[in-house]
């Protein structure tokens, strides 16, 4: 049975069989993988599997969670839900999902949340990953598809620059497509994807944005910008120019600490390409300058003349499985399906009118994800929420303060299939079914959709979100026709809700795509053949141009002092995903990574009196977290590093603080002022 891998947003296509009740898994030939899988797609059976699988609903009794049935589940939630909502009003009820879920599941939660509870109080974790890039490519292209084109275009191209990607370890079968390309790798540590560049600059986190204006002064002053291009195809180059103007070399160097010399051999490189890609990730984007950051990026490629032209181009690499469709069908603050903006009015009366309600009683925009879990248990925040897909005692930055407004709360509910750190906090706990048990469309980075399979079913008690949602809802006291529990007929109402929107997907139907057909949205009718390259004709702005912008150097929210002369950045590790609530259950991945460890030179290193293997605390203005040191040659003396996938006190984001990008609301998750010192218990060897 072919179906796709349940982690990144590669959607790695894999066949699935049953032998003697085990699950064995092949990589197939889908482009984006063609026969490759990383560690977690050739482990991704045991998932399946794990010995503590969630298989009854939970609800706490005297301060346990113990089994009940889900009539009894159910009824405490609605009536936990209804209890809230009478006394302080539907904002009084959060909802937060992720780019996990299927587009199916995005859509109906959107729909939930705005209808059944009347909610505003809706966002995702998409916001911790996706929105600095989507908001500065909505700004210059007028539509933001992570890759405007199939990733297999990227094997063609002679140069590729990637600012703060690692895709060697975070979507290693993506590297085969690189493997001609020179690659220049823009990141403060020598990564597995650095290791294999024709040219590394190694910035200090968080000065990506100063890089990317100095790029852009050298294609303007050694006369590399594409003049045509820019006056043809874009607008605000002038205004762009006049701040990258003072950013000169030299100047660059002294802020990001990237040689001169190896600034103008990058912008040589790409302005000598043929065909090249600007492509962005994690690191460039989690900053409180995010947005600004990828505009300085998209200014270098637009000067460059690459977007939007065959063979060329700007693409944020998108992160989670459905981390493109997640952003797209309703389950962030401020939008509705089709990528509609909840604030205009025509947007909600095209989505009412699908709903069969009146306009008027759609919600406005609600919080951003940290802002809404900031806010949980005050005077005007939420005082219950339901989480679908995220893991945020874990993940979500400032995480301590995190689990204190959880604790607050008077109902927390966790739909998920492994116990998480989140829902080991919870009032009640719905055991849900994963990937190889259900049955849904995923959008990959390339904004291609493609169809999860069902192979078997569910073990226990476990029942889809789809049906979950439908339970809750129809208590609430919705009709249940609102809230379908097939997933066909969940995305056949989510095609029509899309149709007209930006991100279009009237003409995807399950029939095309088990037909194989290779669709991307937007697809706007079933003759459409689907729109793997974007931008050729024109940008999605009216008049078809692109827009510069005009974006400043600003330092990250928080600066080195004497009490924490460091920079802790934070990331990925091949063996696991995310919180690392599936992966750390995985016997084999946690083998390879069983622990929190912190990378760190070896000059930095023993001045703090830290040598190779021991514990080490690491403390910022929020707190500290406990790790096991790696003493790594090619760190930046001022520079750390901790993965953020393992739980309690090895958790990178006790540190991580609450500075936002103003625009897009992401988290600083990859720049705060640490010191280190050794850990009292100093044990391992
Ligand atoms: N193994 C694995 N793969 C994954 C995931 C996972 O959890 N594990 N998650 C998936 C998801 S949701 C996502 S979003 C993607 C993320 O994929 P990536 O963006 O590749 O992942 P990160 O490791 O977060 O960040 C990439 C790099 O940014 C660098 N970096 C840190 N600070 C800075 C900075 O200030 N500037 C620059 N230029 N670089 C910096 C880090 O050193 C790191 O090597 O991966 C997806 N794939
Ligand atoms: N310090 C630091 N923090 C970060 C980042 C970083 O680079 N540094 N990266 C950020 C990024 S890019 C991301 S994407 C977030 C991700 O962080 P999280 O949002 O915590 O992501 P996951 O660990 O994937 O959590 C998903 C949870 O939902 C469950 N789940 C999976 N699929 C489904 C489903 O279909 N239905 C239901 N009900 N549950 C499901 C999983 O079992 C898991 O418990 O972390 C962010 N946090
Ligand atoms: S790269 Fe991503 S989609 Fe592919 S096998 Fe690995 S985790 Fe799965
Ligand atoms: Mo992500």
């Amino acid at each position: 049975m072919d179906t796709h891998c349940p982690y990144c947003a590669l959607q790695c296509g894999t066949r699935l069989a049953q032998e003697r009740g085990a699950v064995l898994v092949q990589p197939t030939d889908f482009p984006v993988n063609r026969g490759g899988l990383c560690q977690k797609g050739w482990t991704a059976p045991s998932l399946l599997e794990v010995p503590d699988r969630l298989r009854r609903p939970l609800v706490r009794r005297g301060g346990e969670l113990v089994p009940v049935s889900w009539e009894a589940a159910l009824d405490t939630v609605a009536s936990g839900l209804d209890r809230v909502r009478r006394e302080r009003g539907p904002d009084s009820v959060g909802v937060f999902g992720g780019g996990g879920l299927t587009n199916e599941k995005a859509y109906l939660l959107g729909k939930f949340a705005r209808l059944a509870l009347g909610t505003s109080q809706i966002d995702y974790n998409g916001r911790f990953c996706m929105s600095s890039a989507a908001a500065a490519g909505t700004a210059a292209f007028g539509l933001d598809r992570g890759l405007p084109f199939p990733v297999t275009d990227l094997g063609g191209a002679d140069v590729v620059l990637l600012a703060g990607a690692n895709p060697a370890e975070t979507m290693p079968p993506l590297m085969q497509h690189l493997r001609s390309p020179d690659l220049i790798v823009v990141d403060p540590r020598r990564t597995a994807t650095a290791e294999r560049a024709a040219l590394h600059l190694q910035p200090l986190p968080g000065t990506d944005l100063a890089l990317a204006l100095g790029l852009l002064h050298i294609a303007v002053v050694d006369g590399h910008v594409d003049g045509d291009f820019v006056r043809e195809r874009t607008d605000g180059f002038d205004a762009a120019w006049r701040r990258a103007m003072s950013w000169w070399p030299e100047r660059v160097e002294r802020v990001t600490g990237v040689p001169a010399t190896d600034q103008r051999e990058a912008v040589r490189m790409l302005a000598g390409a043929g065909s090249a890609y600007v492509l962005t990730g994690r690191g460039a984007e989690q900053h409180s300058t995010g947005v600004d950051v990828v505009s300085g990026f998209i200014n270098l490629a637009l000067a460059l003349g690459l977007p939007g032209r065959r063979g060329r181009g700007y693409g944020c690499l998108t992160g989670q499985g459905n981390g493109q469709g997640g952003r797209e069908h309703g389950q962030k603050a401020d939008q509705l399906p089709g990528y509609r903006m909840i604030t205009d009015q025509s947007a909600r009366e095209h989505v009412a009118g699908i709903w069969g309600v009146p306009p008027e009683v759609l919600p406005g925009p609600g919080r951003s994800a940290y802002e809404l879990l900031d806010a949980l248990g005050t005077d005007d925040g939420p005082s219950a929420l339901l989480v679908f897909g995220s893991n945020p005692v874990v993940s979500a930055p400032r995480a301590e303060h995190v689990v204190d407004r959880l604790r607050s709360l008077n109902l927390l509910v966790v739909a998920d299939f492994v116990p998480s750190e989140t829902s080991e906090l919870a009032d009640v706990v719905l055991p849900v079914t994963q990937w190889a048990e259900e049955e849904g469309t995923m959008t990959n980075l390339e904004g291609r959709v493609l169809r999860r399979r069902r192979l078997r079913p569910a073990p226990g008690h476990a029942r889809s979100d789809l049906e979950v949602l439908h339970g809750i809802a129809t208590r609430l006291g919705e009709p249940g026709h609102r809230y379908p529990t097939r997933p066909r007929e969940v995305f056949d109402e989510l095609r029509r809700a899309s149709a007209g929107g930006k991100a279009d997907y009237a003409g995807i139907s399950y029939e095309r795509l088990d037909a194989g057909e290779a669709l991307h949205w937007p697809c706007p009718d079933v003759r459409h053949p689907g729109t793997p390259r974007l931008f050729l004709d024109g940008f999605a702005h009216p008049g078809g141009r692109a827009q510069f912008a005009a974006v400043e150097h600003r330092d990250a929210g928080e600066q080195p002092t004497e009490l924490f002369p460091l920079t802790a950045t934070t990331g990925r590790v091949l063996a696991h995903y995310q919180s690392g609530a599936q992966t750390r259950r995985v016997a084999e991945l946690n083998d390879a990574s069983p622990a929190a460890f912190v990378e760190v030179h070896p000059d930095t290193a023993s001045r703090a009196g830290l040598a190779h293997g021991v514990l080490a605390r690491v403390t910022s203005a929020r707190g500290s977290a406990i790790a096991e040191v790696r003493v790594v040659p090619t760190m930046r003396t001022d520079t750390v590093f901790l993965p953020f996938h393992f739980p309690g006190d090895g958790r990178a984001n006790l540190l991580t603080g609450d500075a936002l990008d103003p625009r897009s609301k992401m988290p600083e998750f990859k720049a705060s002022a640490v010191r280190i010192e050794p850990h009292r218990d100093v044990v391992s060897e």
